[in-house]
């Protein structure tokens, strides 16, 4: 079993997207086995997206991401990684998948409703960010 980190972003959260959203996860084999709600600080945000941070749309995704609440997952499936990938589609919600998360809730680019780590050594360090091993239990 792999695990990556999913978080639900403050557009999904504030439009009463998250229930959606989860039971879409666990219907696609996805066990969740980490869960909160938090906020994060710009300082925080920042943080998580250290590698955007030469991008234009770096202070406006921080923004963004810090505008309400957020619910980061850590989840578990085979080939979690790119199965969650899968299971989001692109992150131009107009190119998504049809069925795909994004498809069916994103708004935008940036508005795109969900993140998910991108690699294996990415889903170790985000789960990391935002769980404590105690949270973990025993992943
Ligand atoms: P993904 O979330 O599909 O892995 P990344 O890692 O390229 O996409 O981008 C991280 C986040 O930055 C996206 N989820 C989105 O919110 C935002 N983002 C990416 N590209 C753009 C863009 N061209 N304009 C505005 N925001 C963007």
């Amino acid at each position: 079993m792999n695990h990556t980190l999913a978080i639900i972003k403050p557009d999904a959260v504030a439009s009463n997207k998250a229930g959606a959203i989860i039971a879409h996860l666990e219907k696609e084999g996805f066990k969740v086995r980490a869960l909160r709600m938090t906020r994060l600080n710009p300082e925080q945000a920042r943080a998580f997206y250290a590698v955007h941070s030469e991008r234009p749309f770096f202070e406006s995704l921080v923004s963004f991401m810090t505008s309400g609440p957020v619910i980061p997952m850590a989840l578990e499936a085979e080939n979690a990684v790119p199965r969650l990938r899968e299971t989001i589609g692109a992150t131009d919600p107009a190119e998504a998948a049809e069925g795909t998360i994004r498809a069916l809730h994103a708004e935008s680019k940036e508005r795109n409703a969900i993140h998910a780590s991108d690699s294996d050594e990415n889903a170790r360090n985000e789960i990391a960010f935002f769980f404590s091993q105690f949270e973990l239990l025993g992943l």
